[in-house]
Order: C-alpha cells, then sequence, then structure tokens
C-alpha cells in the first residue's frame, strides 16, 4: 500500500485535523484492527459538508496532502469497512464534485527481450542528427515520476537534483525496484561520457520524485501529489512511464495544473496490448506514447486508442540500473522516456516555451506509421527530434495530412 512517508511523519499533525473533524473520528481511527485494509478516499468539493455530517461516517483519518489541497482536493484513510460509508456520505452531500477510492497505478514495463540489438531507440527517433544541433541544456528539468532513481549511478547522479518521495517507508527518492533508473536513463543519461548509454537528453536536470513502490506499484492520489510537488519545484518535462484504469480525476487535476504551469508531461499508453489507453496518458493535456519495436512496428503489448498522441521505441531497451548496472527492459514505460527526453531538448530552445509548442511539433514531425496520416496505433507516428528542433511553432504549416483529401478530390 502506497503512501506518502511524509503524511506518516505528520501523523500527530493529521490526528489533530481529525480531531477538529470530530473528536470521535479520531478516537475510532486509533481503535480501527490494525490487522484491517486501509484505503484512500479522495474527494473534491465546491463546499465541503459540515463536519458532524462526515463524522458519521465513522472511522476516517483526515490527511494533511499540501499538494493535493492546490487541486481542491482532500484525503482520508479509512479502514475498507469504512470507506464505502465516508463516500457513500461524500457523494450524496450537496457540493461535492467527485469522491472516490485511490486508484492503483503500475509501471508498465513488460518482461525484457535481451536478443533485441542494444540502443537501437536514439537511433530510431533521430537523436544523432539531433545532437548536432543541441545535446541539451542544463536550465532544463525532467522529473521522473517513477520508482525513484539510483541516485548513484555514475551515468546519472551528477544530473541528478533534489527530489522526493510519497512513499511510505521511504525517505528519499532511491529507487529500490529498477524501473525509475531504467526510465531516467534513457531520457537522460550522461552521454559522451566513455561510460554506459546516452540518454536523449545530455544537458537536462533529473529530478527524481518516487510515487511508486519497491513492487512498481502505487496509487494515484500519489501519482497527483507528484505531480504537483514537481511543477512546483520547477520540473519543465514530466515523465510517466505508469498507469492504471480510467478515470482518474486526481491525476487529471493534476495534469491541467502541470499543463498550466507550462509543464509538459508525457506518459506511456500502457502496455494491455489492447484498445483503450490507460489513465495518465489518456489525459487530454498529457502527451501519450505508444511502444514501437526495431523494426518501427507497433509493440503487440502497447496499447491503442484515440488517446494515442505519439510512438517511441519500446521493446528491448537498453539503459541504466541501480547499483551501477546496465540492462534491457521493454514496455510502453521505455517509450514514454524518449519522448520526455525529446521534448527537453525542445523546452531548451527557446521558440519552443509552452507545451503546444512542444506538442505542436513533435506531432507535426513524427514519421507516419501504419494507416496513412494519424491512427490508433502510432497517434501522428514515430517522433524525429531533429525534424522537431527545425520546426518553427510561429510559422504557417500546411496541413501535415493532405492524403485525407485525394480519395474525395480523386472520384
Ligand atoms: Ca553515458
Ligand atoms: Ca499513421
Amino acid at each position: 500500500m502506497s503512501f506518502p512517508h511524509r503524511f506518516v511523519g505528520r501523523l500527530a499533525l493529521a490526528v489533530a485535523l481529525a480531531g477538529a473533524l470530530t473528536a470521535s473520528t479520531q478516537a475510532a481511527a486509533l481503535s480501527a484492527p490494525a490487522t484491517e485494509t486501509w484505503e484512500t478516499v479522495l474527494a473534491r468539493a465546491e463546499h465541503w459538508p459540515g463536519e458532524a455530517e462526515l463524522a458519521r461516517a465513522g472511522t476516517a483519518l483526515a490527511i494533511d496532502a499540501p499538494e493535493l489541497a492546490r487541486l481542491g482536493v482532500r484525503v482520508w484513510r479509512a479502514p475498507a469497512s469504512a470507506a464505502g460509508d465516508l463516500l457513500a456520505r461524500l457523494r450524496a452531500a450537496p457540493g461535492v464534485i467527485f469522491a472516490d477510492r485511490a486508484r492503483r497505478v503500475y509501471a508498465l514495463e513488460t518482461p525484457d527481450d535481451p536478443g533485441w540489438d542494444q540502443q537501437y531507440g536514439p537511433v530510431a527517433i533521430q537523436a544523432p542528427q539531433a545532437w548536432e544541433i543541441t545535446t541539451g541544456a542544463v536550465s532544463i528539468t525532467i522529473a521522473i515520476l517513477d520508482t525513484g532513481i539510483d541516485l548513484n549511478h555514475p551515468d546519472l547522479s551528477a544530473k541528478l537534483i533534489t527530489g522526493t518521495t510519497f512513499v511510505t517507508g521511504t525517505i528519499t527518492a532511491q529507487d529500490d525496484h529498477g524501473h525509475g533508473t531504467h526510465v531516467a536513463g534513457i531520457a537522460a543519461a550522461i552521454g559522451d561520457n566513455g561510460a554506459g548509454i546516452a540518454g536523449i537528453d545530455w544537458g537536462a536536470r533529473l529530478m527524481p520524485v518516487k510515487v511508486l513502490d519497491r513492487y512498481g506499484q502505487g496509487e494515484d492520489s500519489d501519482v497527483a501529489a507528484g505531480i504537483v510537488w514537481a511543477a512546483d519545484h520547477g520540473a519543465d518535462v514530466i515523465n510517466l512511464s505508469l498507469g492504471g484504469g480510467c478515470p482518474s480525476p486526481v491525476m487529471e487535476l493534476a495534469a491541467t495544473y502541470a499543463y498550466t504551469m507550462g509543464v509538459t508531461v508525457v506518459a506511456a499508453a500502457g502496455n494491455t496490448g489492447a484498445f483503450g489507453v490507460l489513465c495518465p496518458a489518456a489525459f487530454p493535456t498529457i502527451i501519450a506514447v505508444a511502444a514501437t519495436d526495431f523494426g518501427n512496428l507497433r509493440a503487440g503489448y502497447s496499447s491503442y486508442g484515440p488517446e494515442v498522441d505519439l510512438a517511441a521505441p519500446g521493446s528491448g531497451i537498453y539503459s541504466t540500473l541501480p547499483d551501477g548496472n546496465y540492462g534491457t527492459k521493454s514496455g510502453t514505460s521505455m517509450a514514454a522516456p524518449h519522448v520526455a527526453g525529446a521534448a527537453a531538448l525542445l523546452a531548451g530552445r527557446p521558440s519552443f516555451d509552452t507545451p503546444d509548442a512542444i506538442r505542436a511539433a513533435l506531432a507535426y514531425t513524427a514519421l507516419d506509421l501504419g494507416a496513412v496520416c494519424r491512427d490508433d496505433d502510432y497517434g501522428a507516428g514515430l517522433v524525429q527530434i531533429q525534424a522537431a528542433l527545425l520546426y518553427n511553432p510561429l510559422a504557417e504549416h500546411p496541413p501535415r495530412c493532405f492524403q485525407h483529401y485525394l480519395p474525395a478530390l480523386s472520384r
């Protein structure tokens, strides 16, 4: 069960707040059976129900979650037996916009396939040509919201800035799984240093924000808090190689918050191999990335649907692993950081100063794959970073997919 350690650190405060809610709530929460599963309940309201009304929901512990408070969202922890009652009371109250349990989210990695060539990804998306123009700017920060990053990895550590963790029982963003370290290396491992691999952006800083536990799992409320934290602490690009079921109102609010702050947010489409992009990738403010393989074909596991914006290499991707190691992983988790790195290269250039400009450049210049023009497997197509860097956001651009109109003209 994922739960921000900082909330535990503030337990006394949380209990005090619960006391403000109702003294009986506090007492009941503290006396709940230790063996019972606790659930996270989230709600947003135009105006909140009275304390007495909520108190009748019984054992609920109000949680101090400053990042979610910035989204207008309040958080409670309640024993599973009481969460339903709390939800019912919240939902029945006038003025409550939504109330729901936190949803599970997962790292979107599939079993690796070591037979694939190493590091074909950067070549497929024109990174070597892009590096002739720029290798990235130290003024740009990529936040990796994941299982953490190996803070001592020789191909990453010099680029790390202070991060944080929202996972219970952890006190730093040190990676205790491996997924986040792999993702971080794809986006921004130090290039041209004679060691390991080359990330897409060699200059950008990496901000580790741990929102997934040692099993690669977490809750959408922690992801939302991590998005707000990263946006508030100067991230220019946020990578989300994770996902779960839709909807997730709290993650959508956080995504909108980041977008409004001028942050480009990139997410993995999902590894279901089926129609239906996962959340958070499905949100319109987020760039949803599908995975391709060595042959530029959609990977069989890559989720598809109208929400897919772009495609990038995801199968058999060679990158950094904890303890100074390197290895191969597969998934849309590996595709997203190729795009996050590309977005960071663009963000370091003066003309790409908004998420919309970055998105437009990446989409307009992508290599069309699959069905002609935009399609559900590849979105606009495979990212081509050099072409994106040469795109002028201020110029007039003819419709990219005029092919759409050719059948009509030929009749
Ligand atoms: Ca390197
Ligand atoms: Ca296409």
